[in-house]
Order: C-alpha cells, then structure tokens, then sequence
C-alpha cells in the first residue's frame, strides 16, 4: 500500500467523524485540523493544505447534505471530493500506436519504467518495441535488454554506439511495424545543457507522442518545479511518479505535480516489472480513504436495522401495540438512511414528523430521544406510564440530558400513541398506508 502512513491518518479522521455523534462545528474543527496535520507529514505543500482545509471546512458547515445523505457522510464526502480536486484530473494512455520517449534525472527510475510500459502495452495485445539510447550509463542496453528479455519484448540497441540519435533513426526503422516503440534515454544529475540538447535531437528525429518525465516520489515537493523545468525546456506531456512504495514523502510529489500542467499517467509501487498503475485521482483517494471499510463504518454507527427488524416492527405498530420500545425502534429506522426512510416515516406514531418537518433536522432531537431511552430500564420501556419525577431525574441523570428533555420525549411518546390509536382506528387511513407499505416493498397483513 503506497502512502500508508497518509492513509491511516486519513483512516482515522473518517472514524472519528462516522463514530461521532453528530456533526457540528466542533467536529468539523478538529477533523479539519487532523487533515492538516496529515497532509503536512506527507510533506504536502503548506499553502496547498491550507487552501484544501480552508475548503473542506467551509463547505462542511455551510453546504447541506443531498437528499438521502447523512451529515456525517456528507462530510466524508466533501473530504474525498477536495482530496480528489488537489490530485488534479489524471491523464489515461490510449492504447493505440504511437513512440513514448521517456526523460528524467539519474536513476528516476526510466530503464525499470520503459519496461513496466512496455509490459502494460505488451499485456493489452499491442506489439512493443524498446529502444536503448541511453549512450551515458554504462550497461545501460544490458539492463534494457535483460528487462525486455524477461517480458518477450523486442529491444533495439547498440552498446558500442555512443550517438544517441544514431540510435533512436536506426531503431525506428527496425521497429517500423511495431504498435508502441518505448525509447529510455540518458539521465544526468541535473537538467544540464548537454542532456536537453540530447532529448531534443531524440525527440526531433522520433517525434513521440508521448514524451514521459520519471520522477521519484522521494523527490517530494520538488518534484513540482522539476517537472516544471523539464515541462518548460523539452514540452513532458505526462509524467510517471516512481517509487510510491518507498516514501512517505508521496503526497507532497503528487500534489506538486499535479499543480503543474503535466498529468500524472501512472505511479509506479514496487521493484517488479508489475508494479505500474493507472493514475486515476478518483480512485487513488478512494483507496487511501478506506471508502469501502468506510461505509460499513457508517452503517454500524447507524445501527443498520434489516428489512425484517422493520418489518417487525411495522407489524408490531400495526397491532396497535406501541411502547417506548417502538418509538425507539422507529427511530433507530428512521435515522438509518436508505430506502426504508420514506416508509417509515410514513407510519404513524412517528415523533415530531409531519411532511413538512425536514427529516435531517429533526434527526438530532430524534438522536437526543434515543440516548435518553438508552438510560432506561426495560421494564420502563415496556411501561413507559411508571417513569414519574424521580425516575425522570435518574433517567436524565444517566443519559446527561436534562430532566425537561425527559419529560419532552415522554409527552413526545404520549402523542405518539394517540397518533397511533387514532390512525389504527381509522379504517381508511389505515387502508391507504398498508397499501403504500406494500407497494414500497414491506409485505403488511392487515
Ligand atoms: N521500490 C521501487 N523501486 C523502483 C521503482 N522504479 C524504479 N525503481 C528502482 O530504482 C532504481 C533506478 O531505476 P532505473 O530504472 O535504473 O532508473 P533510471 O532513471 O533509468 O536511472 P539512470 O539510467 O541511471 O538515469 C532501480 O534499482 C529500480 O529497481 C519503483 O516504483 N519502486
Ligand atoms: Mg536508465
């Protein structure tokens, strides 16, 4: 897992916010300031993580959630989104024919890289070619030929040339037939005269499609201007970060040169010729995020109830039978999200909700209801007509609300059971709501 230390930081601040009780601007806050700790330890750029919280901040206390979203998850959503946003749009090779020149400093990685490119074209069925004019390094054909050897792709060059341009004019002609011709070229220490002089003539005589800048990610925010000046000097198109596995300087390498104007088109994790992958900020931000673990995260803390607790307790109210544990069971529905919410709210009984309430506000009183019932005994749910004065004071006590918001929720229950009783006597009403029910998907004997 590239990034890992990010991740769990990122990992974290997503629990906090789905184990939270609700979302106000305390949380919002102190998840804030999480992020910006994170991101600063991944070596991201202070001014850009400051931007990026500023944002997630504002939007999470102004911005309302989308019909069907919970706060907590509207939040989570705002952080993917700006996380997703500072990584820039991603670029995708087409896989069509077409002459990739790779360029980069010393030991970036583009030997290793040619061939994980040449393996990734290779593997989707087109035919590759790999030219050696790297005329610097020593061994520099051995080390392309060993690699092409091991994938069964063809390479071309010539260890006595010492004229890269040579090269590159012959090895085009050789591989005229080829779908893809990858050409590594020679590093330096620097972007030295020399070296630009070099990939111009490259460039001039293969005219790639594609010319690829390597950087390392341990480069960290320097590889922003580095791409810059490579951009600047022999036009990169896109740019491969390598040696994601091996640093925690990562985020500061991504973002950078996501800032620039060259995309990143793949990151490469590992030694291994396998280990290239399509850069696609969407889902590299979903996979730092756990997204997935995330969601279930959520619906844990929302105390996901089945479609059979529902039913249950539909049948139950149905019945006429309506104790605290049904309005607590009610509301433990209704705060779940999904698509039970609209029929539930529909049955009677259910506190404090007309059509025009709207349900995300009245969900903290609802929330405010349930850790009150949470500090009562069965016996008192059961037979809520038995939690008198100091029963009402324990209760408030144990739940940390105060005595008035416990006899709130028993008048808020009282109501509700005369709702109830009125709406079961109700022979057309009663009709009409079973039928709804049904056609929702809830199967009601009458
Ligand atoms: N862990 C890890 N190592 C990598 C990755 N990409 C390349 N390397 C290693 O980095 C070292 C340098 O890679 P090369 O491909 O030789 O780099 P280069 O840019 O061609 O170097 P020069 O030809 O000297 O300019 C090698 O030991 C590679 O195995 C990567 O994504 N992860
Ligand atoms: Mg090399």
């Amino acid at each position: 897992m590239v990034l890992e230390g990010l991740g769990r930081s990122l990992r974290d601040v997503l629990k906090k916010i789905a184990n939270s009780s609700n979302v106000d601007s305390k949380l919002v806050k102190e998840v804030t300031r999480d992020i910006q700790r994170a991101l600063l330890q991944a070596d991201v750029n202070v001014k850009l993580v400051l931007e990026i919280t500023k944002e997630v901040e504002r939007r999470a206390l102004t911005e309302k959630p989308a019909a069907g979203m919970s706060s907590k998850e509207h939040v989570i959503k705002i952080i993917y989104d700006e996380l997703v946003k500072i990584l820039g749009e991603g670029k995708t090779i087409p896989l069509t024919d077409q002459v990739i020149m790779m360029v980069g400093l010393y030991g970036q990685g583009k030997t290793t890289t040619a061939g994980k490119l040449g393996r990734y074209f290779h593997k989707k069925g087109l035919r590759v070619g790999l030219i050696a004019a790297d005329v610097h390094r020593p061994a520099a054909y051995d080390q392309l030929k060993q690699i092409g050897d091991k994938l069964g792709i063809a390479v071309y060059g010539d260890p006595n040339e010492k004229n890269a341009a040579k090269i590159v004019r012959d090895g085009m002609k050789h591989f005229s037939g080829m779908n893809v011709i990858i050409i590594d070229t020679s590093g330096r220490h620097a972007l030295e005269s020399d070296l630009i002089d070099e990939l111009k003539e490259v460039a001039d005589i293969a005219k790639p499609t594609e010319k690829i800048l390597v950087l390392d990610a341990a480069t960290g925010q320097q590889a922003g201007p580095q791409a810059k000046a490579f951009h600047d000097v022999v036009g990169v198109t896109s740019v491969i970060l390598t040696k994601l596995d091996g640093t925690a300087k990562g985020g500061g390498a991504l973002s950078a040169v996501s800032q620039t104007k060259a995309p990143i088109v793949f990151i490469g994790t590992g030694e291994h010729l396998e280990d290239l992958e399509p850069f696609d900020p969407a889902r590299f931000v979903s996979r730092l995020l756990g997204m997935g673990d995330i969601r279930a995260l959520i619906e844990r803390a929302k105390e996901t109830i089945t479609e059979e607790q529902a039913l249950e307790t539909t049948k139950k109210i149905m019945s006429g039978r309506f104790t605290l544990k049904e309005m607590y069971e009610q509301i433990q529905m209704l705060t779940n999200m999904g698509p039970l919410k609209k029929l539930i709210s529909m049955l009677p009984g259910m506190p404090g909700l007309s059509d025009k309430v709207d349900l995300e506000e009245s969900q903290h009183r609802l929330w405010k209801f349930k850790v009150i019932m949470d500090s009562m005994t069965e016996e008192e749910m059961e037979n809520p007509r038995i939690i008198k004065s100091s029963r009402i004071l324990r209760i408030a006590r144990g739940s940390g609300a105060d005595p008035k918001d416990v006899r709130e929720l028993l008048q808020q229950y009282n109501n509700s059971r005369k709702a109830v009783k009125g709406f079961l006597g109700n022979r057309k009403l009663r009709k009409q709501l079973l039928k709804q029910l049904q056609s929702g998907g809830l199967e009601v004997q009458e």
